[in-house]
C-alpha cells in the first residue's frame, strides 16, 4: 500500500522535472533534482492534515536547530526508501543531492538542537504544539580556519527556494518610540506518519542584509535593520546586549500576538487562556513573554492586573538549561529601561508583590545592584520548572534554586532530555536502522523501549560481528567525506575517538588536548600505542570567547604538529573539522567508537551528543555528569568508562575555594610535561606565542574548571578503553548493549512525560 503511494511519488517527480527543466529526472543535475524534491516535499506536507486539538503547547525558543531538512521530511512522510531506490534506478543518489541543501544555522548547540528533537516528537506523537522563534538570516557564523586560528564569516543560508513559507501574518512591535513590523515565515513540521505542526519564525520586514560589512560585523544600533540578521551577535559589550534584549523582545511580542490572536480566532475565552494554551519557556531567553502577555491582556483586553497575573502564571512553564552563573540572564534594569520602558512598571510590580511575600532577597526579581533575574520571573510567575537530567534538576533544587525549592517544591520536575531517532538513526545510519529492524522489527520506531529486544542477540557471533562492520562502513564513508572536505586521510583501521560540542571550558576540550600532547610524547619516547588512534574534534567558539579560541588553536597546532612527524602520524592523528555543524554531527556520529563526555562533574546540564553516540555503537568515555549519569545506570559499569571526581566533590571545592590546579602541576611529572608543551620549542614555532602562553596561564593559575584534578585519571582511564578495544568481542558485546538501551534517550518519551506533567494536552 506504501509502496504504491510511493511510486506515486516517482512518477510526480518525473511530471515535476519534466514541467520545470524539460527532461527527465535521470538527465538531471543533483541541484535541479535536489529543488524538484523541495517543492515536491513542499506540496506533499501542504496537503497533510493539521494536527489539532483543544489545547495546543508553543514551544517558545530563541533557537532551533533543526538542520537540513529534506532527508527527515521524506521518513517522516513515510516516501524515504522509495524515492531512494526510484532514484537509484536513474542513476542518482539521494545522499548526493541532499548535499546541496544549505544548512540553517538558527542554533548555538544543544538547547537549539533540542527544540528540534522536541519538534520532531511532539508532532511524531500526533501532539499539537508549534514552535516559536526568530528567522535570522545569517544565523549562527561559518567558522573558517585560518593561520589555526577560528575566524567568523556568516553563513548566507536563505535561499528563494526553501522550506520556509511566507505569510499574510505582519505585527507591530514597539520599542518604546520606535516601531517596527514583522513578518511571520512558517515551516512545517511534519510528524513520523501523522500531521502537521508549524515552526513559526518572524522576520523584520525592514531588515538589510546589506549593512553587514566584513566577516560579521555590522552598525548594532541599526535596529531597523539588523534585528533578525544574526543569532546571539557579540555580547561583550554594550550594544551587544542592547541587541539581545532587542531581539528577545521582538520574539516574544511577536509571539503573545500570534497566541492572542489564534485564541481568539477559535472564539476562546482569553480569562480561560491556560485551558487553550501553554507555552513553555526554553532558558530565559524568552522570559519577557510574561510581562509583555500581562501587558497585552491589561492595556488591550479589558484585564486586571490580577486576572492578568493569574491566568498568563498558569499557562507558563520554565525549562531551564544550565547551572553556569555566568549564562544566566540578569539585565541591567537601565538596559530594559531604554529598550522597553513599557514593560518596565510591570516587571517593577511583579517584583513588589515578590519582595512583598518573600523576605529571602535571593527570590527577589530585582536585586540590589538593580539587575533583573529573568529566571526569576519565570519561577515566580510559571506554574513549572524543569531541569533536563535528574542530576542537573537536584542539583538545582539543592543548590542552584534552592531558595526557590523551599518555597514551592511542587513546581519543580525533572525531564532527562532525548532525541530524536528519526534524524539520529533512521536517517544518518540507515544502515545500523535496516540491520536492527531486520533483527527486532521496527516496532523500536515508534516505541524506541523495544531496542531492548537486541539484548537477546548479545551472544550472537553473527549480529556483534555484523554491527563492528557496519561500524566499519560507516567510518569509510566518513573518511571519504572528510577527504573531500578537509583534505585529511584518515585511517579506517584506527580507533575513532571523537569529541564534537561547543568549545567551552567546562567541556573540557583541553583536558583532551593535554592527553593527545601526552600519548604525542610517549609515541615519541618510544610507547606506541597497539592500534592506531584517531583523535577527532569539531567545535566552534563564541567570538568574544578568548579562552576558548585559545583551546581551538593548540588543538590545531597539536593536529599539525602530530600528523606532520613521520614517527608519530602512523600511530595517531588529530583532526579537527571546519565548521562543525548539524550535517557534519550526522557523519560523524555513526563512525565513532569512543564518545567523549568529559566536562567537569556538575557543570553539563545534560548533553544530547552523548545519547546520540551511544544509539549508534559508540562506548562512552566520561564523567559522572548530566544524563552520563543515567547512561551509567542504564548500561552499567561494564559498558562505560567512567572517570573524574564527582560532582559533589567538586561543589565541595567551589564552596571551599580550596582547588589549586598548580600543585597539581607541580607534584606531578606526567601532568607538568604535559602543560609545560603547550609552552615548548615545537608548540610555539608551529603556533601564536601569545594564544598559547595565554592557554598555558590559565591552566596554571586558574583553571575554573579542574582540568588537572582529573587529568590524571582521564589518562588511566582512557589509555584502559583503548585496551578493552582490543578484546574486539567484549567491545562489541558493549556497543550492542549500549545501542539496546538508547530507547529511554528518545525525544518522544521525553515528550510523553512533558505532556503528562506539564501540558497535559491530550
Ligand atoms: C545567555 C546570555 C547572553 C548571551 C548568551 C546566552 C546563552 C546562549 C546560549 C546562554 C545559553 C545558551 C545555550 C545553552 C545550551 O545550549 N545549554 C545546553 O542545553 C542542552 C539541552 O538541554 C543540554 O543538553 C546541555 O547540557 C546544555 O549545556
Amino acid at each position: 500500500m506504501r509502496k504504491a503511494a510511493g511510486q506515486d511519488v516517482m512518477q510526480q517527480l518525473e511530471a515535476l522535472t519534466v514541467r520545470e527543466y524539460g527532461k527527465a529526472v535521470k538527465k538531471c543535475s543533483d541541484k535541479e533534482i535536489y529543488y524538484a524534491l523541495l517543492s515536491l516535499t513542499k506540496e506533499l506536507l501542504q496537503a497533510k492534515k493539521q494536527i489539532t486539538g483543544k489545547k495546543k503547547v508553543y514551544y517558545i525558543s530563541a533557537e532551533f536547530l533543526i538542520g537540513k531538512l529534506l532527508s527527515n521530511n521524506l521518513i517522516n512522510l513515510g516516501i524515504y526508501d522509495i524515492l531512494n531506490d526510484g532514484l537509484a534506478s536513474a542513476g542518482k543518489s539521494l545522499a548526493k543531492i541532499e548535499e546541496i541543501e544549505p544548512e540553517p544555522s538558527l542554533g548555538n548547540g544543544g538547547l537549539g538542537r533540542l527544540a528540534a528533537c522536541f519538534l520532531d516528537s511532539i508532532a511524531s506523537l500526533g501532539l499539537p504544539g508549534d514552535g516559536i522563534g526568530l528567522n535570522y538570516h545569517f544565523g549562527l557564523f561559518k567558522q573558517v580556519f585560518k593561520r589555526n586560528m577560528q575566524t567568523a564569516e556568516k553563513n548566507d543560508w536563505i535561499e528563494d527556494n526553501s522550506w520556509l513559507n511566507k505569510t499574510d501574518v505582519t505585527f507591530t512591535v514597539q520599542f518604546g518610540k520606535q516601531k517596527v513590523t514583522s513578518r511571520l515565515y512558517d515551516i512545517d513540521v511534519a510528524g513520523y506518519h501523522q500531521g502537521i505542526n508549524k515552526l513559526h519564525l518572524f522576520d523584520l520586514e525592514s531588515v538589510d542584509e546589506g549593512i553587514v560589512t566584513k566577516g560579521i560585523d555590522f552598525d548594532k544600533t541599526k535596529i531597523k535593520k539588523n534585528l533578525t540578521l544574526f543569532l546571539y551577535p557579540d555580547d561583550s559589550d554594550e550594544a551587544g546586549n542592547l541587541l539581545r534584549i532587542y531581539q528577545q523582545y521582538f520574539m516574544v511580542s511577536n509571539g503573545a500576538q500570534l497566541i492572542i490572536k489564534e485564541l481568539k480566532e477559535q472564539g476562546r475565552d482569553l480569562h480561560k487562556m491556560n485551558q487553550y494554551a501553554v507555552i513553555q519557556i526554553n532558558d530565559t531567553h524568552p522570559t519577557m513573554v510574561i510581562p509583555e502577555l500581562i501587558r497585552i491582556l491589561t492595556e488591550q483586553e479589558g484585564f486586571t492586573f490580577d486576572e492578568a497575573v493569574n491566568v498568563v502564571s498558569k499557562t507558563c512553564a520554565y525549562t531551564n538549561h544550565t547551572i553556569l552563573a555566568e549564562a544566566l540572564e540578569k539585565w541591567p534594569l537601565k538596559y530594559l529601561k531604554k529598550v522597553v520602558p513599557q514593560l518596565v512598571p510591570i516587571i517593577q510590580e511583579l517584583h513588589e508583590r515578590v519582595a512583598k511575600k518573600y523576605k529571602d532577597e535571593r527570590v527577589w526579581i530585582i536585586d540590589r545592584e538593580k539587575r533583573v533575574h529573568m529566571a526569576h520571573i519565570d519561577i515566580h510567575y510559571g506554574f513549572a520548572v524543569n531541569g533536563v537530567a535528574a542530576i542537573h534538576t537536584d542539583i538545582l533544587k539543592q543548590t542552584e534554586l534552592a531558595p526557590f525549592y523551599k518555597i514551592c517544591p511542587k513546581k519543580f520536575n525533572n525531564k532527562t532530555n532525548g532525541i530524536t531517532f528519526r534524524r539520529w538513526l533512521l536517517s544518518c545510519n540507515h544502515e545500523l536502522a535496516d540491520y536492527l529492524t531486520s533483527l527486532i522489527g521496527d516496532g523500536y520506531k515508534t516505541d524506541a523501549k523495544e531496542l531492548e529486544k537486541l539484548l537477546e542477540y548479545k551472544g550472537s557471533r553473527k549480529v556483534l560481528d555484523q554491527l563492528e562492520s557496519i561500524k566499519m562502513q560507516k567510518k569509510l564513508q566518513l573518511c571519504d567525506y572528510v577527504k573531500k572536505h578537509e583534505k585529511v586521510t584518515l585511517n579506517p583501521d584506527s580507533i575513532f575517538d571523537i569529541q564534537i560540542k561547543r568549545m567551552h571550558e567546562y567541556k573540557r576540550q583541553q583536558m583532551n588536548a593535554l592527553y593527545i600532547i601526552h600519548k604525542y610524547l610517549e609515541i615519541k619516547s618510544g610507547k606506541k600505542p597497539e592500534r592506531p588512534i584517531t583523535f577527532i574534534f569539531g567545535a566552534k567558539a563564541a567570538p568574544a570567547y578568548i579562552i576558548a579560541q585559545d583551546v581551538i588553536h593548540l588543538l590545531l597546532v597539536m593536529q599539525k604538529i602530530v600528523n606532520e612527524d613521520p614517527e608519530v602520524n602512523q600511530y595517531m592523528q588529530v583532526l579537527f573539522v571546519e565548521n562543525y555543524n548539524v550535517s557534519y554531527a550526522e557523519k560523524l556520529i555513526p563512525a565513532c567508537d569512543i564518545s567523549e563526555q568529559i566536562s567537569l562533574a556538575s557543570k553539563e546540564a545534560s548533553g544530547t551528543g552523548n545519547m546520540k553516540f551511544m544509539l549508534n555503537g559508540a562506548v562512552t568515555l566520561g564523567t559522572d555528569d548530566g544524563a552520563n549519569v543515567e547512561i551509567h545506570e542504564l548500561v552499567g559499569d561494564d559498558n562505560i568508562f567512567i572517570f573524574g571526581k564527582d560532582a559533589d566533590t567538586v561543589i565541595k571545592h567551589y564552596e571551599k575555594a580550596d582547588y589549586v590546579s598548580r600543585k597539581f602541576y607541580e607534584k606531578d611529572p606526567v601532568i607538568r610535561e604535559a602543560v609545560d608543551f603547550i609552552v615548548g620549542e615545537q608548540a610555539l614555532k608551529a603556533g601564536n606565542k601569545k594564544s598559547l602562553e595565554r592557554l598555558y596561564n590559565e591552566l596554571l593559575n586558574k583553571d575554573w574548571f579542574m582540568t588537572l584534578l582529573d587529568l590524571k585519571e582521564y589518562i588511566r582511564v582512557k589509555d584502559k578503553a583503548l585496551k578493552t578495544y582490543e578484546n574486539r568481542s567484549k567491545w562489541k558485546k558493549m556497543m550492542l548493549v549500549n545501542i539496546a538501551k538508547a530507547g529511554f534517550f528518545s525525544s518522544d518519551r521525553t515528550i510523553a512525560e512533558y505532556n503528562r506533567d506539564i501540558w497535559k494536552l491530550k
